[in-house]
């Protein structure tokens, strides 16, 4: 009872403080910089195991971070179907066309507020939008470039939301670039997240990797990343889920994401 008078006070409060979104410093990169996150990463010497891969799969080399910039308005020369920025005036862009078997990771934590709760569900969202750009040389699939996108609870670092894939990967409705290049159009994340996750910490990574044999290259574009809707620009709206049941503790559990078509179609097609 005592649990529900909290949520109705944080529901008025909300209504009377408004939708503003709080994660996320810079989260659409309209700094036109990288103030705000980490940037990491080395070389990739391959994914471990076998797919269907995860991000339990991914291995870095410790070195210097890969490479990282912040694009405005432009066509991408390798996937003419993407057109920047995606919202805004500037978009990120998660290593680059170069080659070197080279691993960018982009990271930021940061902490649920009741200002990231979305007055029509009344539960709070990390919303942003991706697109990756990966050559396609036809190695062995750990061997191939690959984006990962993850979003982890820090205190016990259960996984929110991810979303993986190497060039090529089966299943998975990639649009022929130029060349060998391949990529998929931006997509829309929205995952929601339980009520208790206010007041919590999550931390988002975001990994473009070249090809571990170092002759080829990927890239990942990202834009959007806060709680409000991601906004006009192209990119496909993807299917909200509301996560059921709510654990006292947190964001244990639930959360969901990205179309139901997402991964799990992909993995089903597999
Ligand atoms: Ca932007």
């Amino acid at each position: 009872m005592r649990h529900r008078f909290r949520l109705i006070t944080a529901a008025v409060l909300l209504c009377c403080a408004g939708a503003s979104q709080a994660v996320f410093t810079n989260g659409g990169f309209e700094q036109n910089n990288l103030t705000g996150w980490t940037l990491g990463g080395g070389s990739n010497p391959g994914l471990s195991g076998s797919a269907p891969f995860t991000g339990a799969s991914v291995q870095i080399t410790p070195g210097a971070p890969g490479p990282a910039s912040v694009v405005g308005a432009m066509t991408d020369p390798r996937a003419p179907g993407i057109v920047l920025p995606r919202v805004g005036n500037f978009t990120g862009k998660i290593n680059d066309e170069a080659t070197g078997a080279l691993l960018t990771t982009l990271s930021q934590t940061d902490t649920i507020t009741a200002a990231d709760v979305d007055p029509a569900d009344g539960l709070p969202h990390v919303r942003f939008a991706f697109a990756p750009v990966l050559d396609d040389p036809a190695h062995a699939p750990q061997e191939q470039p690959y984006f990962y996108v993850v979003v982890r609870n820090v205190a016990d670092n259960s996984v929110l939301f991810e979303q993986f894939a190497y060039s090529g990967q089966p299943g998975v409705t990639f649009q022929q670039g130029t060349g060998s290049w391949k990529y998929l159009p931006f997509q829309n994340v929205d995952a929601v997240l339980p009520a208790s996750a206010v007041g919590q910490q999550i931390s988002l990574t975001v990994i473009g990797a070249d090809c571990s044999l170092s002759g080829h290259a990927g890239y990942v574009y990202v834009d959007g990343f806060g709680s409000g809707q991601v906004g006009n620009g192209g990119g496909v709206a993807v299917t909200q889920r509301p996560v059921p049941g709510l654990d006292r503790y947190g964001m244990t559990l639930l959360a969901l994401l990205l179309a139901s078509a997402g991964m799990l179609a992909w993995r089903r097609s597999a």
